[in-house]
């Protein structure tokens, strides 16, 4: 309601309410990579870009509130080639938005579920977001129909990357970027905290949504389409052979491992000018 826009807009309140459809989203993007890209480079592209890496629609009212969620770990040249292409994407949907970089800090196994959660956790102290993406590091959207909103239901918007030939690489896939309101994201008691390594977790978190009856959505195959980056084998992320055990017994552990028992330290929290950097450290891996 309004006073919620007021709330997270405090100095908006006598602006218009943006239009449904933004003017400024085209259609498919040609999506390049100039070399050398700097962060003060992007930042001198994104002059209404706030520290932080925030950002409202000066002459309107943001219809949508979104925070970006990123898991990042070793891959900053994707990091960088990310935030080149996604702040001009999301200023043009006229919405309200801070990319978080959710990053993990020590020289344990990778935990994407782990980190998605410290990352929901985290962002919802600064602002009552009422959607979040979760967005790997390496996908790059090629349409600017694909609007970084929620709907109803949890949302797969990552359904058609060129790796898989734009398409699914298996039905229930729910890998790449997913959009859940907060509500979604309770529901199903969060994310896994218990995969460690690659692959699996992704299938855990819709597994949880059909457990708790809900559906995915999804964007239109040709406005989700998303260019993947190519990258070499992440040392500390070796495939995680206990994967399929776990995911035998999701049904059991999904009220149990969850958002509640996530243990973790908070190194730093950093308000960059084109992203806040969250940096964890989780110990030991069990
Ligand atoms: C699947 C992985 C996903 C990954 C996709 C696409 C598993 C669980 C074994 C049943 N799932 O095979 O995590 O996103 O491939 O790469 O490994």
């Amino acid at each position: 309601g309004l006073d919620q826009i007021q709330l997270l807009s405090p100095t908006k309140e006598d602006l218009p309410t943006c239009p449904k459809t933004s003017p400024f989203i085209g259609g498919p993007l040609k999506v390049s990579f100039p070399l050398d890209v700097t962060l003060d480079d992007i930042a001198q592209k994104n002059p209404l870009v706030q520290l932080g890496g925030h950002y409202q629609p000066p002459n309107c009212g943001a219809l949508h509130h979104t925070a970006i969620i990123i898991p990042y770990w070793a891959r900053r040249k994707h990091l960088h080639q990310l935030l080149y292409h996604l702040h001009p994407f999301l200023q043009r949907q006229q919405i309200h938005c801070t990319i978080y970089a959710v990053h993990q800090m020590d020289n344990y196994t990778f935990n994407r579920g782990k980190l998605l959660n410290v990352g929901f956790k985290e962002d919802m102290k600064e602002n009552n977001w009422q959607c979040l993406y979760f967005h790997d590091v390496d996908l790059i959207p090629k349409d600017d129909c694909n609007i970084y909103d929620c709907s109803a239901f949890p949302m797969h918007a990552s359904v058609a990357i060129d790796k898989f030939q734009y398409e699914l690489p298996y039905e229930t896939y729910f890998g790449g970027v997913m959009a859940l309101q907060p509500t979604h994201y309770l529901k199903i008691n969060g994310f896994p905290n218990n995969y460690w390594g690659w692959g699996g977790e992704d299938d855990d978190i819709a597994s949880r949504i059909f457990l708790n009856k809900m559906l995915i959505s999804q964007p239109p195959a040709v406005f989700g389409r998303y260019h993947m980056m190519k990258h070499g084998h992440d040392r500390g992320n070796k495939a995680n052979p206990k994967r399929f055990h776990l995911l035998s017994k999701t049904h059991l552990r999904w009220r149990y491992n969850r958002m509640n028992n996530l243990l973790y330290s908070l190194l730093s929290k950093e308000q960059t000018p084109l992203y806040t950097n969250l940096t964890m450290h989780f110990g030991i891996d069990y």
